[in-house]
């Protein structure tokens, strides 16, 4: 389909649909506000689904580690570096010969990596590796299992439908099979096994759209196979070059010895007769070229109701999720499962995640990300999503990195990801970007709980918990182009510096009251642009609405696990009008169904912070301390109306709040009087 935006020659607005096949469905969405219609987007597609805890956490991936040991070496790293780990990855190097589901004996072999995955789980650490939909057909179990199970696409003709993808010659899953999701879920329970295979925590979808090396008509792909080198040849085996302090004996340098059978009936809906489903008359701009290049055959018969490939392209990568979806459902029923999809389609974000595929290690690249992420998170309705951060394609550079470091913190998947070609980019490789991590993450695990409060809203209303400026100030038009600075929840305006050998930013404060982060300070917006200045590499501008209430946890921690156990802080930043509201979700984390949660809502007004609300899951932790910004002169008396909650306060002139020690457990409705 191409999808044309333009003006007619006497400048009237036009949008034309140029389609290939297919019928539409047409919803009108009519907000009033660009929020409302966010929400009404939901409500066609599906509202997203709600993620575990840890998966808000520090994510760590790079294409290209060439063995188990130098995962692990990563993972030591980031200890060693003071920069908190939630989840490492691996991409498709732990394959053998870049096959799904099997191990590379040499490199990856399975013990080991059964003893990392437990090294990650007993520091309360996660995995997370790749799967591609394409089956390598030489030498492997799951594709001999699939075959007989008839899952594989075919040609017309009833022949097995074969392309190159990493392991060279590859067969296709045809996700609209009853018989595949059987199958699918099988593989994953034996590959991914708790017992004896890799027991992932995540999973990690490429390659679904579906790609294809192969250029069309690739007629003879076994030869493509050879003369392209795939798979390519791993690198050399290596015992481990150093010692892991803490990890196994595996792990330190002395320790290293060691005719397609169908299985559903196809139906008939191929569409009108007498289609060319390869090369339409009509032919839409098409980066591949040609329809089917790169990519499946268009003119495949899909099994069950017997849709073509060219009616339903779209759907493979989405389908191809959700299938996977239910396969890690299948193996850990009660937990929500975190999956991260590189296509998508209308409606994937009630089922995975999404990471916005190979972007460049550019500025350009680094700033168009938070356009990508709002599209997806504000309006597609798939708010589990990141760029790769610091950049995946080509060097980045440590200015780069350091600022990438603190902007992915304020996406809702936040992780470092590399091309194999790429120098190494991992955080704690420059000290300035290690620095800037840790300070990010530090600011990020403190608003864990209330990225968590925000995205949860999302999962049941659709109101978008990141927003571009003009969600929040829909009547300033001002805020209409604004695409370098978001509102991360409805509290949190973020800005970063945008430019090579920048410290400074011209951020647009819409006419309302703010307060900067770091100093707590009112900062008067005035519906005009200031310039944040100062601002050090390791730094990123952000302004708290006024009218708003956090809850921050008073510590970050190395572990989102560690993290739950620490006291919360509520910061009260009163608006033009000096009141404030805000709320917090606390559950246990990451089951599907929770049999106890807490809702509260917090508010301000009259100088008298309440909070109220449903308080049936207890949290580790109690409010310890409850601060008011925006006080230029100490408040005449602090006490609770419940007395005993409060152990006295301080006044801070410099950043004109007051800061009130308490012991209020989250247990039941609160109140602490400024008055
Ligand atoms: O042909 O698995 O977008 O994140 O590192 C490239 C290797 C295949 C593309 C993904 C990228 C991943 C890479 N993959």
């Amino acid at each position: 389909m191409d999808i044309k935006i333009n003006k007619t020659d006497d400048s009237k607005q036009y949008l034309e649909y140029n389609t290939l096949g297919g019928v539409f469905d047409f919803y009108f969405l009519a907000g009033p506000t660009p929020k409302d219609v966010s929400s009404q987007y939901a409500g066609v597609v599906g509202l997203p689904a709600m993620q575990s805890y840890w998966t808000f956490g520090f994510h760590n991936c790079k294409y290209g580690y060439r063995d188990v040991y130098e995962v692990a070496e990563v993972v030591y790293n980031y200890s060693q570096a003071g920069i908190p780990l939630e989840t490492m990855w691996t991409d498709i190097d732990y394959m053998d010969g870049r096959r799904v589901f099997t191990l590379d004996p040499l490199r990856f072999p399975t013990h080991k990596m059964r003893e990392l995955v437990s090294y990650l789980h007993a520091h309360d650490q996660h995995y997370i590796v790749m799967v591609d939909p394409a089956v390598s057909v030489s030498n492997n179990s799951a594709f001999q299992r699939g075959k007989e199970n008839g899952v594989f696409l075919q040609h017309q003709n009833g022949s097995l439908y074969e392309a190159d993808v990493w392991p060279g010659l590859t067969a296709f899953p045809d996700w609209f099979n009853p018989v595949t999701a059987p199958w699918w879920n099988g593989e994953f329970n034996i590959f991914f096994s708790p017992e004896s295979g890799v027991d992932i925590d995540g999973l990690w979808i490429d390659m679904n759209e579906a790609s294809n090396f192969c250029p069309y008509p690739c007629t003879d792909p076994a030869g493509y196979a050879i003369e392209n080198d795939l798979p390519p040849s791993p690198p050399p085996v290596r015992s481990n070059p150093r010692p892991l302090p803490g990890f196994p004996s595996d792990f330190q340098p002395s320790g290293s010895k060691r005719s397609v059978k169908r299985a559903s009936t196809k139906g008939k809906k191929v569409g009108l007769p007498g289609r060319d489903l390869i090369n339409p008359p009509y032919q839409i701009a098409n980066a591949a070229g040609s329809l089917s290049n790169k990519t499946i055959d268009t003119d495949l018969i899909h099994a069950g109701e017997g849709y073509a490939e060219y009616d339903t392209h779209n759907l493979y990568g989405t389908m191809m999720s959700s299938t996977s979806r239910g396969a890690m459902l299948q193996r850990r029923p009660k937990v929500r499962p975190l999956v991260i999809t590189r296509s998508t389609f209308a409606g994937a974000g009630a089922h995975v995640g999404h990471w916005l595929g190979d972007n460049a290690s550019l500025w350009e690249k680094y700033r168009i990300s938070i356009a990508q992420m709002l599209s997806f998170a504000s309006i597609f309705q798939i708010p589990m999503v990141g760029s790769d951060v610091c950049g995946f394609i080509g060097n980045t550079t440590e200015e780069l990195c350091a600022r990438w470091a603190t902007l992915g913190a304020f996406y809702p998947f936040y992780r470092n990801h590399n091309d194999i070609e790429g120098n190494p980019q991992e955080f704690y490789l420059w000290p300035s970007v290690a620095e800037a991590a840790r300070k990010a993450i530090d600011i990020r695990y403190r608003l864990l709980d209330y990225l968590y409060t925000s995205f949860h809203r999302q999962t049941l209303t659709g109101e978008p918990f990141l927003q571009p400026l003009f969600y929040l100030y829909p009547e300033d038009p001002n805020t209409f182009p604004i695409e370098l600075q978001f509102f991360f929840g409805d509290a949190l305006l973020i800005s970063p510096v945008t430019d090579v050998n920048l410290t400074s930013v011209e951020a647009y404060l819409p006419n309302d009251l703010f307060y900067d982060w770091y100093t707590g300070l009112p900062v008067r917006g005035t519906g005009a642009n200031v310039t944040l200045d100062n601002i050090d590499k390791t730094d990123i501008p952000i302004h708290i609405r006024g009218g708003s209430i956090i809850p921050l946890r008073k510590t970050s921690a190395n572990t989102t696990t560690a993290l739950r156990q620490n006291g919360f802080e509520i910061l009260i930043a009163p608006g033009l009008d000096g009141k404030a509201s805000g709320s917090l979700y606390l559950d246990d984390g990451e089951s599907l169904e929770q049999n106890s949660t807490a809702e509260i809502k917090f508010e301000y007004e009259n100088g008298v912070f309440s909070l109220f609300g449903t308080f049936d899951y207890l949290p580790a932790a109690s409010i310890e301390t409850v601060t008011l910004l925006g006080q230029t002169s100490q408040p005449h008396v602090t006490r609770a109306v419940q007395d005993s909650a409060v152990e006295g306060y301080e006044y801070d002139a410099g950043r004109q709040s007051v800061m009130v020690k308490t012991n209020i457990g989250l247990t039941g409705p609160a109140q602490v009087s400024f008055k």
